[in-house]
């Protein structure tokens, strides 16, 4: 049984559970017996590792815990679209832009898809939009680091979306309906990512001058770290991941993903002729895993709350380009009442 009701993260009061629950006046106020036979049924069915639709009951706690995580999920996306959309007017040759334009375009359609994923849980986008806007929601810390060379370009394919999949994979098979079916269409694209990343590299490594070898290296250096921390806290210290499993929302915790990154990325790291700048990299016979140097937490937490070297420029972008964004919107809703008003003339 799940009844994990009571341990939202924030203290919150759930609305419903199986049990009964605390009103705020400290008066305990039993639940009646359908509420118990509808958090049975959602138990059961999260047993029988079946999917949740957005029609059907929930506890509260779920719900809240998928609109925090696919709503920072679609932050994530379109925040991310801000350190490649940097390269677009700077690629090297027009097959790499074409290339970059439909990749940073596929982060906005994925930002999207999550959105509405989002809103079928009763939360409208203004709402999610205006919570990043004033800095309440969190996005991937992985976006608030520069990209000062074109190498960058190509290393955010190959580990930070190549991290990204291996986060994403088992999110395909998320209890909540929408979600899954939107990780579906966005892992087949991240997998494009990654290969176009890891290919740019491939040309770089292969048959570039030494310089640019020595700028692939150099990219590899700044972003490995940050990549490893992308996938979260290390399993003691998250908060969330004991519940989002039990509720089949998280299905490998944040260490084994990390893990699993680790011992794909050092072959191909082999093949590409870099290397990943941790000096206790190395494989583990008894463990059958790669070991692995600390992971800064601290720099982390600093980028998490807001203090990365990027944050502010890239939430001041997003902030701008909502204002000056806010004709269209304005344009599109015109536009649909007169599409309203014209079919309700003509079926009169
Ligand atoms: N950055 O208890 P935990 C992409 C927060 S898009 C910032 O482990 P949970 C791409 C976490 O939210 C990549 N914050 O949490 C796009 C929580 O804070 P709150 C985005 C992080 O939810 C464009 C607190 O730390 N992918 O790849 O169980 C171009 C404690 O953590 C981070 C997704 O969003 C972080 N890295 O697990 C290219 C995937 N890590 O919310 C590429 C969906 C943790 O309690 N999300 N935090 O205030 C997830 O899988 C999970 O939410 C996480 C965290 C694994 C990220």
């Amino acid at each position: 049984m799940y009844t994990q009701s009571f341990s939202v993260p924030d203290g919150e009061q759930p609305q419903a559970s199986a049990a009964t629950s605390a009103a705020s006046s400290g008066k305990v106020k039993p639940i009646s017996a359908q509420e118990v036979a509808l958090q049975a049924a959602f138990d059961a069915r999260i047993d029988a590792d079946g999917r949740i639709e957005p029609q059907d009951w929930m506890p509260e706690a779920y719900r809240k815990t998928l609109v925090r995580q696919i709503s920072q999920h679609a932050h994530s996306e379109i925040v991310g679209m801000l350190p490649e959309g940097n390269w677009i007017s700077r690629a090297p040759s027009l097959k790499r832009k074409a290339i970059l334009l439909a990749k940073v375009q596929d982060e906005g359609g994925h930002g999207l898809y999550l959105y509405s994923a989002a809103e079928t849980l009763g939360t409208s986008r203004d709402q999610m939009l205006d919570a990043l806007h004033t800095g309440r929601a969190k996005y991937s810390s992985i976006f608030n680091y520069p990209t000062l060379t074109w190498a960058d370009v190509g290393v955010i394919g190959w580990l930070v979306d190549g991290a990204a999949i291996m986060n994403q994979i088992p999110l395909c098979r998320c209890s909540y309906g929408p979600y899954a079916r939107a990780m579906v269409r966005v892992c087949k694209e991240e997998s494009f990512h990654q290969r176009q990343g890891y290919e740019a590299l491939l040309v770089m490594m292969t048959q570039g001058t030494q310089a640019q070898k020595d700028m692939v290296q150099a990219a590899v250096n700044r972003w490995w770290w940050k990549c490893l921390a992308m996938f979260g806290p290390p399993d003691a210290d998250s908060p969330n991941s004991a519940q989002g499993m039990r509720w089949g929302i998280k299905r490998i915790s944040n260490d084994d993903l990390r893990q699993k990154f680790v011992d794909a990325t050092v072959p191909q790291a082999k093949v590409l002729g870099v290397t990943l700048p941790d000096p206790d990299l190395k494989w583990n016979e008894s463990r059958q895993h790669h070991d692995y140097g600390s992971i800064d937490w601290d720099e982390f937490w600093a980028t998490v709350n807001g203090n990365g070297p990027c944050n502010k420029e890239r939430l001041n972008t997003r902030v701008k380009a909502w204002q000056e964004g806010a004709w269209v919107r304005d344009a599109a809703l015109a536009h649909s009442r007169k599409q309203a008003l014209k079919h309700h003339k003509e079926a009169a």
